[in-house]
């Protein structure tokens, strides 16, 4: 049977706090601190492990090979010899953040009956515009199954497309044929817009999207300058259900009439400004939850310690689950390694919807098998990254060792 599956990046043991995402708030705030991979990969686990255990199908994605010396030779260096950013750059784990990985568009939205699913360029943020190939190279092994994947490699520079981060999906249920919402942003504002609109359509037609059931729809530009560097951000989707901040969209009366038009159904829950303002929604990662629905068949949202920390987020969302709204319950994870990067539980997934015995299994996420990562993340992954261990070799061999490790113990060698 098809269903939502969600595949979570495994953090990489060389997550590191290196400032390099403009515009992410959280990513500029916290350059230079120690980070602690092992800590970070096991709080993503514990996620997978407790979506799991709601019922809900789990898959995962292993960290890309870091340092990227392929990547560095195309550049005429070498990770010995780069001079500190380039290597920083080399070094990131940032294809944690799966929800960056590509954009999906299920059987039931294209025009061959099979799941669509085009690579993300990244090419806006260096440390990030080298992950496509590693991610067609894994993407290309787990959905190699032609009678039902078609993976394509990333639309091409220099549109940006930073894959499923901006694009949300209404229907009346996952297998049912659905809108789907490609949000971009203008060029202009303090930070970059790394989302182009002339992306987003070049995968929609790749895809073989209906125009009927597509909708392009601009992010707000206080919303980009407030740190929404990704349309997740400030919006998530599920089934009938849009959960918006009010200034999400610069569009937005135009916005939901025609969403209304095309999905009758649709709930639209939004907070307004004058209940949590940008910069708490923002710094909580309020929309950055993963909406779910539980095999009950009710909403219920994964939200980071940070939502609950923020006074404004945490009464918005007590009033919602004690009135009558479609959000019914409330999980909160500990994602703080990854939240200091500008990273929540939404970033750390990618929706794909799917039977899951059309994937390869290695892929797919039992208890058994995230207690083998759990411990072998606990014995190989770095307990510390201070900013300066970045220019220590025997920092690049444990990274090299532990992944090496991680692909070996899921039986996928061939990512070695
Ligand atoms: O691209 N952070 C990521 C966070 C991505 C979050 N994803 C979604 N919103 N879907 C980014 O900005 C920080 C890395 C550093 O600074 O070292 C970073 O890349």
């Amino acid at each position: 049977m098809r269903t939502e599956i969600n595949f979570d990046g495994i953090v990489g043991p060389s997550h590191n706090y290196a400032g390099l995402s403009l515009g992410n708030l959280a990513s500029t705030k916290n350059f230079g601190k120690t980070s602690a991979p092992r800590a970070a990969a096991l709080q993503g686990l514990a996620k997978m492990r407790a979506n799991l255990e709601r019922g809900l199908p789990q898959g995962f994605f292993l960290p890309l090979r870091r340092p990227d010396a392929a990547w560095l030779a195309q550049l005429g260096t070498t990770v010995e010899d780069a001079a500190p950013t380039l290597r920083a750059n080399a070094l990131s784990a940032s294809s944690m953040w799966a929800a960056n990985a590509a954009t999906v568009s299920p059987a039931a939205d294209t025009a061959d009956g099979r799941c669509h699913l085009t690579v993300a360029n990244l090419v806006t943020m260096p440390h990030r515009s080298h992950e496509w190939a590693g991610t067609l190279e894994q993407l290309r092994i787990a959905f190699a199954n032609p009678a039902h994947f078609a993976v394509h490699a990333p639309v091409p520079a220099p549109f940006g497309d930073e894959g499923a981060a901006n694009h949300m999906r209404l229907c009346a249920g996952h297998d049912a044929p659905g809108i789907e919402v490609f949000v971009y942003g203008a060029a202009g504002g303090p930070y970059p817009a790394r989302q182009h609109r002339e992306a987003s359509e070049a995968v929609a037609r790749i895809h073989g999207l209906s125009p009927e059931r597509t909708v392009f729809a601009r992010q707000s530009d206080e919303a980009i300058a407030a740190g929404a560097f990704h349309n997740d951000v400030v919006a998530v989707a599920n089934e009938r259900v849009l959960f918006t901040h009010e200034q999400a969209f610069a569009e937005r009366d135009a916005l939901y009439a025609t969403l209304h038009a095309k999905l009758p159904e649709i709930e639209i829950v939004e907070v307004p400004a004058a209940e949590v303002s940008l910069a708490d929604a923002i710094s909580s990662y309020l929309f950055n939850a993963q909406l779910v629905t539980l095999p009950s068949g009710e909403a219920a949202l994964v939200l980071p310690g940070e939502a609950r920390e923020t006074p404004s987020v945490w009464r918005w969302l007590q009033a919602h689950v004690a009135g009558n709204g479609p959000i019914r319950h409330l999980f909160v994870h500990d994602l703080r390694e990854s939240m200091a990067n500008g990273g929540g539980p939404a970033c750390l997934r990618l929706r794909v919807v799917a039977d899951p015995a059309t994937i390869d299994p290695r892929f797919i996420a039992t208890p058994e098998k995230l207690d083998r990562i759990e411990a072998l993340v606990a014995r190989l992954w770095p307990e510390h990254i201070a900013v300066e261990n970045l220019s220590d070799p025997a920092l690049w061999t444990t990274c090299i060792e532990a992944r090496v490790a991680l692909c070996s113990e899921l039986g996928l060698d061939e990512l070695a």
